[in-house]
C-alpha cells in the first residue's frame, strides 16, 4: 500500500509536474492573506492556473499549521496541484504533502530528504551565487531570491536584481522559480533572464482577484 501511494502522489505530483514544470507557485500562510481564508486564495490562485502551493506559516501553533496544510491538500491534490510545505519535514510527511521547501537556514536538505522520502519534492532557497555553488545533492528545484526587495519577508537577503538572477540561475542546473517582488510587470523579464517558473506571495495573496491575478501572471510569464 505504502508503494501504491507513493506511486500515486508521485502521478498526481507527477513525473511531469514533480519539480520542472512549476510555472506558477503560489506561497501563502494565513498571514498574507488577512480578512481571508489562504485555503480559499488558494483555490482562486489554482483556477487561475497556480500549479504548485506552498504553505509558508513561520511560528506556527503545529496542530493549526497541520489542519491548513491538510484543508490545502483537499483542494490541491484533486486539482494536480503540487503542495510543499515550507521548512517543516515533519508537517509535509505528516499530512502526506507532495514535498517541503527549505531555506538555507533551515533544515539542511539531505535531512529533510530523509524526512519526507526519495518520492517526494524538496526544494531550496538559494539567495546568492556562493549558495548556488553548494546546493546539495537530491534537491529537485530552487526559488532564486529575493529578485527585489519585498514586504512579505522581513529577513529577505539582499535583492540579486534581473541581472543577479540570470547569474545565480546560470549556476544551477535544475529548474528555478524566482521569488521576491515578482508580479505580472517583470515575469516576461525573469523568463528570459532563465527562470522556469515564478513563485510568488502579495502579486496573488494581495490581490482583489487573485485568480485573475493568477491568471495575468502565467500569461505574462508565457510571452
Ligand atoms: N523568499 C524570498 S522573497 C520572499 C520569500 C518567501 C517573499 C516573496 O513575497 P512577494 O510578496 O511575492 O514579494
Ligand atoms: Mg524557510
Amino acid at each position: 500500500r505504502a508503494r501504491a501511494a507513493r506511486a500515486g502522489r508521485r502521478r498526481r505530483g507527477g513525473a511531469g509536474r514533480r519539480a520542472g514544470d512549476p510555472p506558477l507557485c503560489l506561497v501563502v500562510g494565513p498571514r498574507d492573506t488577512p480578512g481571508r481564508d489562504p485555503v480559499a486564495v488558494a483555490v482562486a490562485a489554482i483556477a487561475g492556473g497556480a500549479t504548485m502551493v506552498q504553505l509558508r506559516w513561520k511560528a506556527a501553533p503545529p496542530a493549526e499549521a497541520a489542519a491548513l496544510a491538510r484543508r490545502l491538500l483537499a483542494v490541491c491534490r484533486p486539482a494536480g496541484v503540487a503542495l510543499v510545505v515550507n521548512d517543516d519535514a515533519a508537517l509535509a510527511a505528516a499530512v502526506g504533502a507532495d514535498g517541503v521547501h527549505v531555506g538555507q537556514s533551515d533544515l539542511a536538505p539531505a535531512a529533510a530528504r530523509a524526512r519526507v522520502g526519495p518520492e517526494a519534492i524538496l526544494g531550496l532557497s538559494v539567495e546568492n551565487l556562493a549558495q548556488a555553488g553548494r546546493v546539495a545533492a537530491g534537491v529537485d528545484y530552487v526559488g532564486i531570491g529575493p529578485v527585489w526587495a519585498t514586504p512579505s519577508k522581513t529577513d529577505a537577503a539582499p535583492p540579486l536584481g534581473l541581472a543577479g538572477f540570470a547569474a545565480v540561475r546560470a549556476a544551477l542546473a535544475l529548474p528555478a522559480m524566482a521569488i521576491g517582488g515578482v508580479g505580472a510587470a517583470n515575469a516576461g523579464a525573469l523568463r528570459r533572464a532563465g527562470a522556469d517558473g515564478l513563485a510568488v506571495i502579495s502579486a496573488i495573496a494581495g490581490a482583489d482577484d487573485p485568480a485573475a491575478a493568477a491568471r495575468v501572471l502565467r500569461q505574462a510569464f508565457r510571452e
